[in-house]
This record gives structure tokens, sequence and C-alpha cells, in this order.
């Protein structure tokens, strides 16, 4: 994916950058892809596979990088926005998924409480420092929703929201791709009992996307809060991009099963492109309807 990034930003040097946002745990570069020309516009974020065994979430963004760099120059719904792309944004647990264990989730940090040191590892969707440790998370180390012992323990964690509050004055939308689930999730993740002020302007959008979706490949996507859709979760990283950051559009995207496979995480690769056109005809829609 690295080498890949590397070559698209020099193939497209007049509007395309790589940056690395810092060394993870086990030393690995978290590299985002800007797009857009020098001078700074609006932005928008998008990152995929917080969550390692996500495979799909990054394989769609990467398809939409390269979407969004042919199409940056002639289309003035995405050329209004510089873009951030991370396609891996838990690269060791990525690549302990690809290596060792398919469906691992989390990230590898060892833990100061998993005494045996037989439990590595903290939920990076449940590490951000916006109601931190409440519903939907553990603190025993061999959970998969492991919050870690602080917020931002996590070094992949840290150098995303870094990278964020910097440009938080500039970041006006935040989409976070996980699988799966065909849901469009809307903030509040750690409570189903309030919702943010300008909640029915992000359902708007959000069912904008929707709608762009399902013209694409029939696909029924569900629109609503986790708490709502799936399960209150404290820590995650479009609460904290919303409530601390204060970028009005924070999107959280679980992406779909296939057709006719039971468990959605190991999905076949002839997915990859009907996910990636119709997922991309939602992140084109957001585009195109925010109010910046
Ligand atoms: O549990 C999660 O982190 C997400 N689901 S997943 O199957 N990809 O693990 C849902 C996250 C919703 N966002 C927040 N609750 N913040
Ligand atoms: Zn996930």
């Amino acid at each position: 994916v690295n080498t890949w990034l590397a070559s698209k930003a020099s193939q497209h040097s007049t509007i395309a950058s790589l940056e690395s946002i810092g060394k993870t745990y086990e030393g690995r570069d978290m590299k985002v892809l800007k797009i857009g020309e020098a001078a700074n516009k609006p932005a928008i974020w998008i990152d995929a596979a917080l969550h390692a065994r996500e495979w799909i979430a990054s394989a769609t963004l990467i398809y939409i990088a390269d979407q969004l760099l042919n199409e940056y120059s002639s289309n003035a719904n995405i050329n209004k926005f510089t873009w951030y792309i991370l396609p891996i944004a838990n690269p060791d647990g990525y690549e302990y998924s690809y290596n060792y264990n398919r469906f691992w989730r989390k990230t590898r940090t060892r833990n100061a409480a998993d005494y045996r040191g037989t439990c590595p590892g903290v939920d990076p969707n449940r590490n951000w420092g916006f109601h931190f440790g409440e519903a939907g998370t553990s603190n025993n180390p061999c959970s998969d929703i492991y919050r870690g012992e602080t917020a931002f323990s996590e070094k992949c964690v840290f150098n995303m929201k870094t990278f964020l509050y910097n440009k938080r004055k500039q970041i006006k939308v935040y989409i976070s791709f996980h699988s799966y689930g065909q849901m469009f999730m809307t903030p509040w993740g750690y409570t189903h009992t309030s919702a943010p002020s300008d909640i029915r302007e992000l359902t708007r959008v959000a069912n904008l996307a929707k709608t762009a979706i399902k013209n694409v490949n029939g696909k029924s996507y569900s629109v609503g809060s986790p708490g709502s859709l799936l399960y209150d979760a404290a820590g995650g990283s479009f609460d904290w991009a919303k409530g601390v950051a204060g970028i009005k559009y924070a999107y959280t995207l679980e992406l779909r099963p296939a057709d006719n496979t039971s468990g959605g995480f190991a999905i076949p690769a002839s997915e990859i492109l009907p996910t990636g056109r119709e997922t991309y005809a939602a992140v084109k829609e957001v585009a195109k309807r925010v109010t910046v």
C-alpha cells in the first residue's frame, strides 16, 4: 500500500503528496496522501482500517484515492476541497492480520495491565479522549474492546489525533471506514440518549449519501447513530472528531458484507470494485452537499 501511495503521489505530483504522520508502536510509518494544490482549501479527511481485520475498508479507500486523483482537476465538487487519505490507520494490526490472524482487530501494544503478556493490543476505536471509558468499552486487556490504560495510549491513535487537531480549523468532514454493517452512522457513539445539536443537518447529508449508494448497486444502507443501529461505544474516533476537534460533519461507515458469505470481514476480492464504486458515490455526494 505504501509503495502504491508513493507512486501515485509522484505520478500526480502537482496535486498530490505523501506524508508520514508518525510511527506506530512497532515502528511503521502512517502514510497520509494529501490531494489538492499547495494552497489549502477546506478539507475532507478519510481513514480506514483502524480495526485491523477490516481490509475491505482499506481497499475501498485506495480505490477512492485513485478516483479522486483522476477526477480532481475536472470535478469542482472534488477540487473545492483538500483531501487527506489514511488507508491504513492501524498498520501494526493490519500487518498482523495479514500474516498471523486474519480476524485480529486491535493494535499490537504490550499492555501493562496484562501481567502474563498473553493479551496484547488495544481497541483503537475505544482509545480516543472523549467520554473515554464509558459505555461499550472494557478495562480487560484480553477483551476485543479493551480501551487501553489511558486515552491516546496507542501511538496510531495519538498520531491521528495530533494531525486532526492541528488541522481542525481546515477539516470540515471526518469519515472513518469500518466493516461490516451496511450503515452510515452519525454521532454520538458514546450514548443513544442525546445527539449533537446539528444532527438534522448531519442526517440530511447522510441520507443523500445513502441514496447515492443505493443508486450504484442497489444496496440499502441504514442511517443513524451507533446506539440506534448497533450499540453504544465510547472513545471512538468520530465522537472525538466531532466533540473535541469540532469537525462538523463526522461520520463512521460500516461497509457491507458480500451478498452470500457468512461473516463480512473476509469477503471475496470481487466485492472490492462494487464496494469501491458505491462508496465513492457516497463520498462524492457528501462533498457535494456539505456546507463549508
Ligand atoms: O465497534 C466499533 O468500533 C464499530 N463497529 S466495528 O464492527 N467496525 O468494530 C462501531 C463504531 C461506531 N462508532 C463509535 N461508537 N464511536
Ligand atoms: Zn471497525
